[in-house]
């Protein structure tokens, strides 16, 4: 390991001893970047890692609101403007309760790589509140996100920094938000939100593609491995947005997906949820609020595994896609013991820093980093900015298109750049890689601060 990264992995693990997830990704990522680092001696002068993995601002706010009954509650609200060297702040804002400064800067750290994969010009960011969706109705979800962007909204900006949805935000929480930052601003300014309804500017193809961009970028692999998608198994985790996208390409094209999961357990359907019913039946379970998988078991009559992970289930093809540190080295081992050659993360870290490195170790067994996989929700986002500012509306196939083109160009900047520096075809390696030599090039030469 090249020194002078390890001094800064060092020292952010000192630093940030309560926060593991933002220590997990800092590891992950800049171990990746040694090589890298040994070849440009001048971004150690700069302290350009230093400077990376500090984000450029990061403020909490209270929101407070009140429950139906006429209670009031207060939440803790973030954003943290990670890097803005290639473009505004963009990226999602999750609600869920265990949110902490942690959780915030794990992913605006990913993020920030995710974004420059895309080749479009936006930063790095993320926000959120220690708020539980779970159980609130309609009316107190629209009072949250109304305080929730009362305290935000002098914060953002299309040319600022632009929030879109993560875990609990979806559709309906954007339209509140943006509900309430126009009625605050006074302006029509849709360019400050993406993951918007149709009818106000939001673009098509965006609720489906993050799960559209991971099965595309699926094929990129199979293609390389010369081995096609039709018939294959593909186990994942979650059953919102992404995974839902996921569902439906993957049926599109001829594969299943036969596992689904919840906090609550896992169902396991060998038919696939391969119908337009059953796809469309995972809608109703995210806007249900209940936040349980079992409802698809009772409904479609099939497997429900209470309180376990779907890792153990023999399939071609693992995609967790639920949230981080799902899969974990017990996982892993039975991943590896089941032979599995394609184990393709779609989710923000969902995998373990060492479940990761063991199944990178797997002989024969490809490994895709989310930041890659996942890309194309934020890539359409940032379609979504430019249809804003064009003030115009693309048509579904021209989105699609876009981010079919833009999956095959990450998948391969990814694989040259770790060509690039005779390590192979290792994604993992090589999306870090490319990520970081567009932000890191953007920061030198626009000096330091
Ligand atoms: O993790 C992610 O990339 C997102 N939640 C989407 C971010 C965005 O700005 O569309």
């Amino acid at each position: 390991m090249n020194a002078y990264v390890q001094r800064v992995i060092d020292s952010v693990k000192e630093k940030h001893a309560s926060e593991p997830e933002f220590v997990q990704t800092i590891e992950e990522v800049l171990s990746s970047l040694s090589p890298v680092i040994d070849k440009h001696p001048e971004y150690e002068k700069v302290d350009l890692l230093g400077r990376i993995v500090e984000p450029e601002r990061m403020f909490t706010f209270r929101v407070v609101w009140q429950d139906d009954k006429g209670e009031y509650h207060t939440n803790t609200g973030y954003r943290c403007q990670f890097n803005g060297a290639i473009g505004p702040y963009k990226g999602g804002l999750r609600f869920q309760k265990n949110v902490y400064p942690g959780i915030i800067k794990f992913l605006g750290f990913e993020q920030i790589f995710k974004n420059a994969l895309t080749g479009l010009p936006i930063g790095g960011g993320k926000g959120g509140a220690d708020f539980d969706p779970t159980g609130k109705s309609d009316a107190e979800i629209m009072r949250f996100c109304q305080s929730f962007m009362t305290a935000l909204y002098r914060y953002i900006g299309p040319d600022v920094d632009v929030p879109a949805g993560d875990m609990g935000v979806g559709g309906r929480e954007i339209g509140y938000l943006f509900g309430q930052y126009r009625r605050l601003k006074g302006v029509w300014e849709n360019g400050v939100l993406t993951g918007k309804g149709l009818t106000y500017g939001g673009s098509l193809i965006r609720p489906e593609a993050t799960g559209y961009g991971a099965v595309y970028y699926l094929n990129e692999v199979l293609k390389h491995e010369k081995d096609d998608i039709k018939g294959k198994t593909i186990a994942c985790s979650g059953f919102g947005n992404v995974t839902w996208g996921i569902c439906k390409k993957a049926m599109q094209l001829g594969a299943k997906v036969v596992t689904l999961s919840g906090p609550d357990g896992y169902i396991y359907d060998p038919n696939g949820v391969a119908t337009e019913e059953k796809v469309n039946y995972l809608l109703e379970m995210r806007a249900s609020n209940r936040n349980r998988v079992q409802d698809y078991a009772d409904k479609f009559g099939c497997e429900f595994h209470p309180n376990e992970k779907p890792w153990g289930v023999k399939v071609d093809i693992v995609m967790p896609s639920a949230m981080q540190n799902d899969v974990r080295m017990e996982s892993a081992e039975k991943i590896a013991a089941n032979g599995i050659k394609y184990y393709i993360e779609v989710a923000n870290m969902p995998t373990t820093n060492d479940a990761l490195d063991f199944l990178r170790k797997q002989k024969g067994m490809i490994v895709a980093p989310s930041k890659a996989v996942n890309a194309g929700g934020v890539g359409v986002s940032a379609l979504e900015m430019a249809q804003n500012s064009e003030r115009l509306v693309w048509t579904e196939d021209e989105v699609d298109k876009q981010l079919h083109h833009m999956m095959e160009t990450i998948h391969r900047v990814s694989a040259e750049a770790a060509e690039e520096y005779g390590l192979g075809y290792d994604l993992v390696a090589g999306a870090n890689i490319a990520g970081f030599k567009k932000v890191a090039t953007a920061m030198f030469e626009q000096g330091a601060f």
